[in-house]
């Protein structure tokens, strides 16, 4: 026991020493690595304790505070402004975008661990940021990205399942079904059907969002594969992290193309819980479902055009301009087409949003990537063109709210760019990534014990008595 706290004692120091670069030279012994700093889930442990108080300590010191006021125009407006949410693993500023726990992406860019010295971050530094609360080190980031090979084999029924659709179908319905087919592994149900007691419920879903992250990119590089490659499957590289894996087993072995998938599976995991994808994990996951069942149900609220579709719908867009004007489009042309959009009672896809107020830095940091890889990309410049004509267009509609670029206005072209051209499968590579965010909070949801999900809803009627009361 004594044995167990200095080590502890030791590591919590040496996490603090390794956040703290200009610190880490002169003391070099404290990096000791003991197989508990590797283990995510021996991490967790110690962390669970100390946060179950400080929600206890919230509840009963403030459950009496008021968050503002809820307001008619809220609840018919789609819940905008309503602050009704618990999410711990990254939360959204409406003008600087996001941060994984306290954490922007340049920050993420500059402080996670890369597969090569100044590359993109790993994926699974990420999962276990949010995880966590800590930036890990690159050996914490190995050996998760160990475990989640270990995870990663698929049952053949789950193929079965797939091929029983039509090869037409969807990438996200063929996705979502080989997501449901997972679902019979599920460690969570099995525990609850043998009656495991609520205090434990975050270890099987700790099993199963680790099993789940790890084989969702398999799932998803088959449907790929079947749909796009003659169904020709390529295993797995035990030499390759989780997002060089994921290019990899989709057909794609270039460095560039293995530096996005890092850069995209981070980017897009999480975006705090009120969008629709995480929101909808997370209410269906309140009344218990196992994380197989809740990260499916969030997957069909990311296959919406308005939510993750959309960055389909913008390459598709992107295309139909370039059909009918051509590559070198001039501005004019570009604001007539953007008019002739809107005037057919269509959205600009990948512009605007529900939180953000400002240029997405999701937006950005793919920007960035193209600026420094694909220059002179002839799509990468449409998509540039498009950011000087499209804002001034919306703001001048009057009614939008934010005129700016989100992150599925930029993801396509750098697909496309490295031959990932198949636009209609875009939105998997989206709910690849999400299963890490979403995923990661379902086990703190578990471990603090929240509760299930049941706001209150009124018809009409009733709101139209109770204006007319308080009028
Ligand atoms: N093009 C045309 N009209 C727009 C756009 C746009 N890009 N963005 C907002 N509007 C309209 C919106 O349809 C609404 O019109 P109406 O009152 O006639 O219904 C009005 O402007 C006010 O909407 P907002 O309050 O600004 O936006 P809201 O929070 O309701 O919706 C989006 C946010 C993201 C759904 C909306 O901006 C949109 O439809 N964008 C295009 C689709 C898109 O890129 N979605 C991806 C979002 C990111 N993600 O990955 O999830
Ligand atoms: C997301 O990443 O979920 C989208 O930007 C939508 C949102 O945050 O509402």
């Amino acid at each position: 026991m004594v044995f167990y706290r200095s080590v502890s004692l030791l590591s919590k120091l040496r996490n603090r020493v390794v956040q703290q670069p200009s610190l880490t030279n002169s003391v070099r012994w404290l990096q000791i690595q003991t197989s508990s700093d590797l283990d995510l889930h021996s991490q967790l442990k110690e962390l669970i304790p100390e946060q179950q108080e400080r929600l206890k300590k919230i509840k009963s010191e403030y459950g009496k505070v008021q968050l503002g006021n809820i307001t008619v125009d809220m609840v018919l407006g789609g819940m905008r402004g309503m602050t009704g949410l618990l999410w711990e693993t990254s939360l959204l500023d409406p003008d600087e975008g996001i941060r994984f726990r306290g954490l922007s992406i340049p920050e993420c860019q500059k402080v996670l661990p890369a597969a090569k010295s100044g590359g993109e971050p790993l994926p699974e530094g990420l999962l276990w940021l949010l995880l966590t609360g800590k930036v890990p080190t690159k050996e914490q980031v190995d050996a998760l990205s160990k475990e989640l090979r270990s995870r990663a084999t698929i049952p053949d029924h789950v193929y079965k399942a797939i091929d029983a659709l039509p090869v037409t179908a969807h990438p996200m319905t063929q996705f979502t079904t080989g997501v449901m087919a997972l679902q019979v592994q599920s460690e969570f149900s099995k525990a609850y059907e043998k009656g495991i007691h609520k205090s434990k419920y975050w270890e099987p879903t700790y099993e199963d969002s680790l099993s789940l992250i790890a084989q969702v990119p398999a799932v998803a590089a088959y449907v790929y594969r079947r749909i796009y490659k003659n169904g020709e499957r390529i295993p797995m590289d035990d030499s390759l992290d989780y997002g060089g894996n994921f290019a990899h087993m989709l057909g794609f072995d270039g460095p560039e193309m293995q530096e996005l998938m890092r850069l995209y599976v981070t980017i897009h995991s999480d975006h705090e819980g009120g969008n629709v994808s995480a929101h909808t994990g997370h209410l269906v996951a309140s009344a218990l479902s196992d994380p197989y069942l809740s990260f499916a149900a969030a997957l069909n609220g990311l296959a919406g055009p308005l939510h993750g579709l959309a960055n389909q719908e913008v390459l598709l867009w992107i295309k139909s301009v370039v059909d009918e004007c051509g590559e070198n489009i001039t501005k004019d042309q570009l604001k007539d087409y953007v008019w002739k959009t809107l005037n057919s009672g269509k959205v600009v896809p990948g512009f605007g949003h529900g939180v953000l107020r400002k240029t997405d830095p999701r937006y950005m940091c793919q920007r960035e990537f193209a600026l420094k890889h694909l220059p002179n990309d002839p799509l990468f410049q449409l998509v540039s063109k498009l950011y000087d004509v499209v804002p001034p267009i919306l703001t001048e509609l009057g009614k939008v709210k934010n005129p700016w670029p989100n992150v599925d206005a930029h993801s396509g072209v750098l697909l496309n760019y490295y031959g990932l051209t198949e636009a209609r499968y875009y939105t998997v590579l989206f709910g690849v990534s999400r299963a890490i965010g979403i995923c990661s909070q379902l086990i703190w949801d578990r471990a603090l014990g929240l509760p299930l999900e049941r706001p209150k809803s009124v018809t009409m009627e009733w709101l139209e008595a109770h204006c007319k009361k308080s009028a």
